[in-house]
């Protein structure tokens, strides 16, 4: 009778409205030791037993209902985990010639075909002093502290959207020069990948 039971992980919690924090741990335990998880796991499996033997007749029924949800939550989650991030950066990332030496944007695309996020934290360049990382809100920019590629996703930066904000250019590159960007990451390996990418036009719009 144990099949049963542990399908049921999850489905108290959902149907208490305490899911979020369930997805939470779950998003967690991704990037964490497993042994985290899976012992959170064998907590919430002695709890659903014990949940699932004080219950009778017609609330078995609904219970088993919510297991259907909880089971295939579990099953989605355990389709995406096919290990750790595992990173490249496509072709096109390009940096629009700047009008001044002060700053300059940069776009790059990171694919991620591992079964776990990975966060952009920092860029290096030798033509800029620093470089920030820029999420756009309507039509304000705003600096945050790494950028996340999710798993079996990407991390698509482009104009109006994310992108990368050289700083305090050591000079203004021409277009056809060529940039060097160096990406780290966490919870990925590698955890630097460095591209080079040309100097387009400034008003230069990548086609899709
Ligand atoms: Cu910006």
């Amino acid at each position: 009778m144990t099949p049963p039971e542990s399908d049921a992980v999850t489905a108290p919690e959902s149907g208490t409205g305490v899911a979020p924090e369930a997805d939470g741990g779950r998003a967690r335990a991704e990037f964490g030791p497993r042994a985290g998880g899976d012992g959170r796991a064998r907590r919430r499996r002695r709890v659903a037993g014990a949940v699932t033997g004080a219950l009778a007749g017609g609330a078995a029924v609904a219970l088993a209902a919510v297991v259907g949800l909880g089971g295939c939550s579990a099953t989605s989650a355990s389709a995406h985990a096919k290990g750790p991030a595992e990173l490249s950066v496509s072709d096109g990332g390009y940096v629009p010639r700047p009008l001044l030496t002060d700053m300059a944007a940069a776009y790059v695309t990171v694919v991620n075909k591992g079964g776990a996020p990975a966060e952009l934290t920092s860029v290096t360049t030798p033509l800029a002093a620093h470089v920030t990382l820029h999420t756009t809100q309507g039509t304000t920019m705003r600096q945050v502290p790494s950028l996340t590629i999710p798993a079996g996703g990407r991390l698509a930066l482009g104009t109006g959207g994310d992108h990368l904000m050289l700083e305090n250019l050591t000079h203004r590159p021409a277009v056809g020069d060529t940039v060097p960007l160096t990406l780290h990451f966490t919870h990925a390996t590698p955890a630097t990948v460095t591209v080079t990418v040309p100097v387009r036009p400034t008003t230069y719009q990548p086609k899709d």
